[in-house]
């Protein structure tokens, strides 16, 4: 495999890690049209789990094959694919080497009151199944937030001593946070930057919104005059709060919605410096000729084509 300087240098930021760590970073940074770019664009599809079958693949029955996911991923040319223990295993070996998959090692479930989620695989189960990274979600804010952060700790410390990338969802939840506080851009920036501290190498928020949640944090922001009042602003906050650029940063897709504003969205991450984008249920829940479509016209985008 043929590594670019622009993959070079995105690795030479991880200063500490192994050529193992690395090698399945740059996997993951060579795969598909995005390959050899710094740009990614990952399929994730963990939301059976977070949603329920019928919410998540009743839009576009084939999706409940998780055949479907891997093949999609791959058709459309995307940098990697993230899912749960069984997904992953029920796949694994019909396209083992065809694409990088991020095997997610907990899960949330619909049926639960607490904001938190169970450790549903190993390191060694992603090592066995050819995975490139493990994948975690932390929910900082909620009660349970600081035994999740304890989670991530061992298992990032395995998975890089296994030679496994770490990828951390971190989605703000619970314990005190409004709803609009979820997504602050205070909030998401300060999730991002502490998902780089427990030592993710590769970053999982949602795009933030212009409020602000924290009222120590908002006066800063005035008086400082941090610019958020655009997306692309705000993505540029969130980068810069992942050390700086040193760290790769991407934005979830959320709800299916209207393609066009998907698009716009997905334009001004771009413009912001994101790294790039992790679509799910906008994909998957598409009929397969509209996700492929769709999907690349994501990548165009961070091609700079679109
Ligand atoms: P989507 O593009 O479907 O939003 O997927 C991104 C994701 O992070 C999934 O990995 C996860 O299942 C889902 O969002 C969680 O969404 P929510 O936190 O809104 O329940």
């Amino acid at each position: 495999m043929r590594v670019t300087d622009t993959v070079r240098t995105i690795l030479s930021g991880y200063e500490s890690e192994t050529p193992g760590v690395k090698a399945n970073l740059a996997r993951i940074l060579m795969q598909g049209r995005l390959g050899g770019t710094g740009k990614l664009v990952i399929l994730p599809v963990d939301q059976g789990f977070e949603h329920g079958p019928a919410r998540s693949f009743a839009p576009n029955p084939p999706a409940y094959d998780p055949h479907y996911h891997f093949d999609l991923a791959l058709e459309a040319g995307l940098s990697a694919y993230a899912a749960p223990l069984g997904m992953i295993e029920a796949g694994a070996g019909s396209f083992a080497g065809q694409i990088p998959t991020i095997l997610k090692m907990n899960s949330a479930n619909s049926l639960s009151r607490l904001k938190d989620q169970a450790v549903t695989a190993s390191v060694a189960d992603a090592l066995r199944l050819g995975c490139s990274a493990i994948g975690f979600t932390i929910y900082p804010a909620s009660d349970d937030q600081f035994e999740m952060m304890e989670e991530i700790r061992d298992l990032a410390k395995e998975a890089k001593a296994s030679g496994l990338a770490v990828v951390v969802w971190s989605y703000p939840r619970g314990g005190d946070l409004s709803k609009e506080g979820e997504t602050a851009v205070d909030i998401c920036a300060y999730a991002a930057h502490m998902a780089c501290l427990l030592g993710a190498h590769i970053i999982k928020v949602k795009p933030p919104t212009a409020a602000l949640e924290l009222d120590a944090a908002a006066k800063v922001y005035r008086d400082r005059g941090v610019l958020v009042s655009t997306l692309a602003e705000r993505t540029a906050h969130v980068v810069q709060s992942c050390f700086n650029g040193r760290r790769m940063v991407v934005f979830s897709g959320g709800e299916a919605r209207d393609t066009e504003g998907l698009l716009n969205e997905i334009r001004q991450l771009r413009d912001g410096g994101a790294t790039g984008s992790i679509v799910g249920r906008n994909a998957f829940q598409r009929p397969r000729e509209e996700a492929l479509e769709l999907l690349g016209q994501i990548v165009d985008i961070y091609l700079g084509k679109a």
